[in-house]
């Protein structure tokens, strides 16, 4: 009987030490587990910093898992607990606007420039960077993109433009740059050209993919009128106040048109020989289809715009431009990006804009015939 309670006592004593052996083995081996994987944590905390840094640490998370399955047995309701529900994708998607509203109201009023600067640079709180940039954040922009405004003593309309045109382009989520080129002197004024130096000189900034050249008079007044990469050079100013909302005419490229680098290098960009208003717009049609491309638009009441009229000075219409018409093909290959001559005489990162100031050849003026330019051995298209 002694004996038994003895043993009794024994089976009791050796039950109680394992117990409190388990209480103390415990709490130390369950922090354990937890420290081994102490990135899953860090994923689940998103960075509104560095996107890449969460990619990178997704994938750490997915490697620590495999080596811990491999290395010991699984712990399920650790692993449960710590791995995050909403980090899902292990790469940034590609971004999809989802703040387009359609008809915006177009404030025609003139700002001073550091109004507007303090309502988008990021200096004071804005997502614009210096240099007139914008990158979004958390996806992957479709296209790089350059705007380009062909400038000269308009400094109330670019004020507008700017103030009406990044929260767009911002909504449309767009990783863009405005380049405005701005001609020096006096002499007068040359569009295409300027329209080419905006091009070369924004490929020597940055690797842009695709190229919107806009007036800088046209507000746009649909936001959903996309300025990113068109599959064929897109004419997007269709609707104009201007031409009381008719289309011009079917040739008709004024105002704003959008090109990938390959379309608009295809087309050897714009003539340089068009001087003063009007013209090199049709000229540019005539090579867009002597290359072969068709020509797109969206629907008019999403490519409309309005135009501003005030602090507006018309340049003379240029004398020889319905003759250069005739010719807008057998030139295109030597007359444009490739035979543009000019200097750049300044290069300047605005808080809303890069400018760039550049001297145009003008002994190019009419001085010469265009016929000039035509190579012997051309083949009409
Ligand atoms: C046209 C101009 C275009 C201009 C539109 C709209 C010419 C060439 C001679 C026929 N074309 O007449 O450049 O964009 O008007 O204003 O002048």
């Amino acid at each position: 009987m002694i004996m038994s309670r003895r043993r009794l006592l024994l089976v009791w004593t050796i039950l109680f030490i394992i117990v409190i052996l388990t209480c103390i083995y415990l709490p130390i081996y369950e922090p354990k587990v937890k420290v081994q994987d102490p990135l899953v944590s860090l994923v689940a905390t998103p960075s509104r910093n560095n996107d890449q840094k969460i990619y990178n640490i997704t994938i750490s998370h997915q490697v620590s898992q495999l080596r811990t399955t491999k290395t010991q047995p699984k712990k399920p309701t650790t692993i449960q607990l710590t791995k995050p529900t909403t980090a899902g994708p292990t790469k940034p998607k590609l971004c999809e606007p989802e703040l387009l509203v359609g008809a915006v109201y177009c404030n025609k009023t003139v700002p001073r420039m550091q109004e507007v600067i303090e309502q988008l640079s990021v200096d004071y709180g804005g997502l614009t960077k210096k240099g007139g940039v914008f990158k979004p954040k958390g996806c992957i922009a479709k296209n790089k993109l350059a705007i380009i405004i062909p400038y000269r003593n308009r400094s109330e309309h670019l004020r507008i433009f700017l103030r009406h045109m990044h929260p767009i382009m911002q909504r449309q989520m767009h990783d863009y740059r405005i380049i405005v080129v701005e001609q020096a002197g006096n002499y007068s004024f040359n569009r295409a050209q300027l329209i080419n130096i905006g091009f070369l000189e924004a490929l020597n900034i940055s690797d842009f993919e695709c190229f919107v050249f806009h007036d800088v008079d046209h507000i746009l007044e649909n936001d959903k009128n996309d300025y990113g990469c068109p599959e064929n050079p897109r004419l997007l100013g269709v609707s104009v106040d201007r031409f009381n909302r008719r289309f011009p005419y079917l040739r008709y490229f004024g105002g704003v048109g959008s090109f990938s680098k390959e379309q608009f290098e295809k087309i050897n960009g714009y003539s340089n020989l068009f001087w003063g208003w009007g013209g090199e717009d049709d000229d540019a049609y005539n090579r867009i289809r002597g290359a072969g491309y068709s020509l797109s638009r969206p629907r008019a009441d999403v490519g409309r715009y309005m135009m501003l009229k005030e602090h507006h000075f018309r340049d003379k219409p240029g004398g020889n431009r319905h003759m250069l018409l005739k010719t807008s093909t057998k030139r295109m290959y030597t007359d444009g990006l490739n035979s543009v001559k000019y200097e750049v005489l300044k290069k300047t990162e605005f808080p809303l804009y890069t400018h760039i100031l550049a001297k145009l050849h003008e002994e190019l003026d009419t001085t010469r015939n265009a016929t000039d330019l035509i190579p012997t051995n051309a083949v009409a298209i």
